[in-house]
């Protein structure tokens, strides 16, 4: 009988691994659990109470909240403000910050949390798997109100960064920096169990997840990669199968477990892409390069982009190292996108 690890242990455990630690970041991660409980209790009920169907407001994005997107962000800023170590938490559902400075227990809140409180809302009625991502930096100051360079720095400074899936099972996913760990939600115990210790995604793979309903719109790189997946070539296990979800989340968690590549490209109608940097793109990036994948943009790596907005978006090519490459490759034969 495997002896259960609970997300609450294994945080305590590795806190070890750091030897200035006050145990600050432990707390924080386990805050962001709690609210993971609490929105995974509602998700799982969404097609049963009142919660479905649209709160009629739209956030920044342009996009009609869902009344579950709206419970989420207030769970997690919640319970950030609650559990007292988060000072300020940038949310795709607020086109301003949340400052949390004023609120928080310890006077000195060293961290900021960038979050999307469910990714894929759209698929909510469906019943597909959505799930919430977040990004952890910590302060740069402590001795004035929070300032534009603390909430904009770059991927590489993130000192954590997570996801939870609300899928068949829910699961939490994070590293901080040495490696990426799996929980699997025991809702018998309504503890997070430690389910995939230390994480690897395969160096190459057969899944490619993208949306060729854009297909005429993609960059030319692009459009060769895509009939590279579908060329036959046994030695290269080609042609590859298109797996495509529509939430973020979901397609780059399997992409993980089973190897493949994920790309949400600029194109020629909207010249960043889709997916948000602070919220979607680092924190994935960040977890996928600690499991030895890799991340970019096509051209640039997306853990280097200096941001410039809360809610930037950029084009992302994430996964399997070698597949990645492959499409870097094609970039840079083909410079001129369109
Ligand atoms: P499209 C969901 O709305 C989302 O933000 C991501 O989770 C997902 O990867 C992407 O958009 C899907 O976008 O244009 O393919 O529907």
């Amino acid at each position: 009988m495997m002896a259960i690890t609970t997300l609450g242990q294994f945080i305590i455990e590795k806190q070890a691994d750091f030897p200035y630690a006050k145990g600050e970041l432990s707390r924080l991660l386990r805050d962001i659990g709690i609210a993971a409980k609490l929105v995974n209790r509602e998700v799982n009920k969404a097609g049963l109470a009142d919660i479905l169907g649209q709160q009629g407001d739209t956030n920044i994005q342009g996009e009609v909240q869902q009344k579950l997107d709206v419970y989420a962000d207030m769970q997690f800023i919640n319970a950030l403000k609650v559990g007292g170590e988060c000072c300020y938490v940038a949310s795709e559902e607020h086109e301003e910050g949340v400052d949390l400075s004023m609120n928080t227990v310890s006077e000195k809140a060293k961290y900021i949390v960038c979050i999307d409180p469910l990714d894929g809302s759209s698929n909510i009625d469906s019943n597909v798997s959505i799930g919430t991502i977040f990004s952890i930096y910590r302060r740069l100051y402590t001795d004035r109100p929070i300032q534009q360079e603390e909430i904009l720095q770059v991927g590489r400074k993130q000192v954590a960064a997570g996801y939870i899936i609300y899928g068949s099972s829910t699961m939490l996913v994070y590293t901080t920096g040495c490696g990426v760990n799996g929980f699997t939600l025991d809702p018998s115990i309504g503890e997070f169990c430690l389910s995939h210790p230390e994480m690897k995604i395969a160096p190459t793979g057969s899944l490619y997840s993208i949306n060729e309903g854009n297909y005429s719109k993609f960059p030319q790189a692009v459009k060769q990669y895509i009939k590279y997946c579908q060329e036959i070539d046994p030695a290269t296990n080609r042609p590859y199968t298109s797996r495509y979800i529509g939430s973020m989340v979901a397609d780059i968690h399997r992409n993980l477990i089973k190897g493949g590549i994920f790309i949400y490209p600029e194109t020629s109608n909207h010249p960043n892409g889709k997916l948000r940097l602070m919220y979607e793109c680092n924190p994935m990036a960040f977890i996928v390069e600690q499991a030895g994948g890799k991340a970019s943009t096509g051209n640039n790596a997306i853990l280097d982009i200096q941001p410039r907005l809360l809610h930037q978006r950029v084009p992302i090519v994430i996964g399997s190292r070698q597949m990645v490459e492959e499409v870097e490759r094609l970039y840079l034969n083909f410079p001129v996108p369109f």
